[in-house]
């Protein structure tokens, strides 16, 4: 293992050398240690009830899904239109983003079928208030059945940076391998998969009673969860299937190949983006 060579300094500084070995990871170009709008940009409005601003991650796709598959219950007040925000670009910091979403990620969401328009960001977010609004793929009725949905759904919230910021970024994005925040974020991801596999061992959907079939338990839950775990078991992130040995979790693998299959999943998994400008 490496011996430690790093003594933080009293104050950080920001390294403002990209190509350094030491700040030169995929997101070296856009990372700031500031918030706030970085230039002027005016967002496209299209014509429909919902404007969606967001990208094809896995943090994006989760509110394709629910779009998509309440046009497949055909809600018509939930058509949208989307635009791609291209964060390598810096899109997020562009000046009418940072007015929807201070925090300057995807997705955000602006609602026009109320006055006035009411702005959303944050995937978990949107997700329950479209549910909500459109009373569908979330149980209603305090008890038992909403209060697992919203568990489930803040799970997912709450953990997925694990993933995605610790073990996606060690292994995929930073300059070099490091050994420690390896291990460190692999044995996470792999704990949460085994959470997930046991829990799918005796539930068809996140949010089934126990032993119980039936789709009218999938739910927000199974959509934003199989965003970034269902696509990770499927071998569709961080080419990283091998490593973490992801065919090992059965039951997860069988629920997100089921989840893959559906027509909404598919169109939201390639959804197409309209440009923002020209
Ligand atoms: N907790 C947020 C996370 C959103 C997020 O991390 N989005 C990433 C892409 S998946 C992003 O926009 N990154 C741009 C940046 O960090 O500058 C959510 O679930 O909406």
């Amino acid at each position: 293992m490496d011996k430690q060579t790093y003594t933080p300094p009293k104050v950080w500084q920001m390294n403002t050398d990209a190509t350094d070995e030491k700040n030169g990871g995929k997101f070296a170009g856009t990372n700031r240690p500031t918030a706030g709008a970085r230039h002027e940009q005016t967002l496209p409005v299209g014509d429909k009830p919902l404007q969606l601003y967001s990208l094809n991650t896995p943090n994006g796709i989760k509110v394709n899904i629910l779009l998509e598959e309440l046009a497949e219950c055909g809600v018509q007040e939930a058509e949208y239109d989307a635009y791609k925000i291209d964060i390598m670009a810096g899109d997020q910091f562009g000046s009418d983003f940072v007015d929807i979403n201070p925090n300057s990620k995807i997705p955000a969401l602006v609602d026009y079928s109320v006055n006035p328009p009411v702005t959303l960001f944050e995937s978990g977010a949107i997700l329950l208030y479209l549910a909500e609004k459109f009373a569908k793929f979330v149980p209603m009725d305090q008890g038992q059945a909403r209060a697992t949905c919203l568990s489930w759904v803040m799970w997912q919230m709450g953990s997925a940076p694990y993933v995605g910021g610790g073990f996606g970024h060690f292994y995929a994005y930073a300059p070099y391998p490091m050994e420690y925040p390896i291990n460190r974020f692999t044995m996470e991801t792999k704990r949460q998969l085994d959470v997930l596999d046991k829990h799918l061992a005796t539930h068809e959907y996140m949010c089934s009673p126990e032993h119980k079939q039936g789709e009218e338990y999938y739910t927000i839950a199974d959509m934003i969860i199989w965003a970034w775990y269902g696509q990770l078991a499927l071998g569709k992130l961080y080419n990283a299937s091998e490593f973490l040995d992801v065919a090992s979790y059965q039951h997860l693998q069988r629920w997100a190949k089921q989840i893959a299959e559906r027509p909404a999943v598919q169109r939201a998994v390639e959804l197409e983006l309209q440009a923002i400008t020209g």
